[in-house]
């Protein structure tokens, strides 16, 4: 299968993949739409092309309760591993927002939290002492979690962790977050600092679209004095945006950043929820705009953490995340778009295709696309004029 497919090792270009089966074992409940098990579907993907055998792969550990106060609070932490399973009444959630529907709290809460965590943390280690130019968590990009709060369906904030591990030997990070909602919780971990630019692209819609936050003029701290001043870029967009506007604009604002930030590592979020035919999002990007993402930060040629994140249609996770992880080894071009006969749960992908086209995504559902090349010329200007305000 490797030989067959071209897999090869390029000599000397390392693709670290952390992971561990028992995190995709937990359940958020029956009517929930985060569903772990995603990752055994991308999983069975990557594993049947053989791309498992041209990267380094670890079994990811639980992160310990020193490495996760690194962030978090002790009461928080306290609070997360000592909460009863409970199903939520009415919606309304406890304590840092534990409990109610976006973040119940199930069996096995804190393992699963510990291990996502663990692994991002890992994939950041590799990063910095060089052991990989690429290093890949499929399980983690929790990025709604706060210091003492729950939300959207994260817990633990893996990527503010796997940053602060990136920032011991790194000077400068850039975070980006394809993720179809705003990177909230990143974005204000790193509110204050100047060696952490945070960018996300994502639906907004005012207060009705979750979690409410990310408008334009959204660029950091109002005082010139606070050095995280400009630092957050954020974008937003309406629905409906297709491949070839998002990666216009993805190739624009993330080339105009890395040239003013100067960047050191780079944390891609790539949330699958921006996909066309996602449960609960509004774009129509499809696998392959999706992966330009990556690509296109890969040719900066800048140690890279990939991270997964929101994603709700299972078979187009898997798919997007395959691609993408065939990107990173180097291997895309030559990969087979049809899936292999053995891949486990074959059935589940509908088509037998890594990229079905539109139609087959939305499947007669019609989603129009409501942002004019007018607006996403004005963001263009807008990020522009803020840039001109960092240095480095
Ligand atoms: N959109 C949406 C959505 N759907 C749900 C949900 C649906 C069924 C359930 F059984 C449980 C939850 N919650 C939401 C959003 C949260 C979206 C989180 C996205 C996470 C990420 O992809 O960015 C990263 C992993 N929550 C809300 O909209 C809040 C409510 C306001 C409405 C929905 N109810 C269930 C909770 C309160
Ligand atoms: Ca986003
Ligand atoms: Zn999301």
């Amino acid at each position: 299968q490797i030989e067959k497919n071209g897999i090869g090792r390029p000599k000397g270009y390392n693709v670290s993949w952390h992971s561990n089966p028992d995190i995709e074992k937990h359940h958020f409940g029956h009517a929930h739409p985060m569903k772990p098990w995603r990752l055994t579907l991308a999983k069975g993907l990557i594993m049947s092309y053989g791309m498992h055998a041209a990267m380094d792969t670890f079994v990811s550990r639980q992160a310990t309760r020193e490495e996760l106060e690194d962030f978090h609070s002790d009461e928080y932490l306290d609070y997360l591993k000592t909460a009863k399973v409970a199903a939520p009444i009415d919606d309304i959630p406890v304590d840092f927002n534990l409990g109610g529907s976006d973040c119940p709290i199930f069996e096995g809460l804190f393992n699963y939290c510990s291990m996502y965590a663990g692994a991002s943390i890992d994939a950041a280690r590799k990063l910095c002492n060089n052991e990989s130019d690429i290093a890949i968590n499929w399980s983690g990009g929790l990025h709604h979690a706060k210091k003492a709060e729950a939300s959207g369906f994260c817990y633990v904030n893996d990527i503010v962790l796997a940053i602060l591990q990136l920032l011991r030997k790194h000077p400068r990070v850039l975070y980006i977050d394809i993720d179809v909602h705003h990177g909230d919780g990143v974005e204000e971990a790193f509110w204050s600092t100047d060696r952490v630019m945070t960018l996300s692209i994502h639906k907004y819609d005012g207060l009705n679209f979750f979690p409410g936050t990310g408008d334009l003029d959204r660029t950091g701290p109002d005082s010139e004095e606070n050095p995280g001043a400009h630092h957050a870029v954020n974008v937003p967009l309406a629905d409906g945006i297709d491949d070839e506007q998002y990666v216009w604009l993805f190739k624009t604002i993330v080339g105009m950043c890395v040239e003013r930030f100067q960047p050191t590592a780079i944390v891609l979020q790539c949330g699958a929820d921006s996909l066309a035919g996602d449960r609960l999002g509004r774009f129509n990007v499809q696998v392959q705009g999706h992966g330009s993402c990556v690509s296109y930060c890969k040719s900066l040629n800048i140690p890279l953490l990939l991270v997964g994140g929101g994603g709700y249609t299972p078979r187009n996770v898997a798919r997007a995340w395959a691609h993408e992880t065939s990107i990173a080894i180097g291997c895309d071009a030559t990969l087979d778009p049809i899936i292999p006969m053995h891949t486990p749960y074959r059935q589940h992908f509908r088509y037998d295709t890594i990229f079905p086209t539109l139609e087959q995504i939305l499947a007669g559902e019609n989603r129009p696309n409501r942002n004019p090349d007018k607006k996403i010329r004005e963001i263009i200007a807008s990020v522009t004029e803020q840039l001109r305000f960092v240095n480095c």
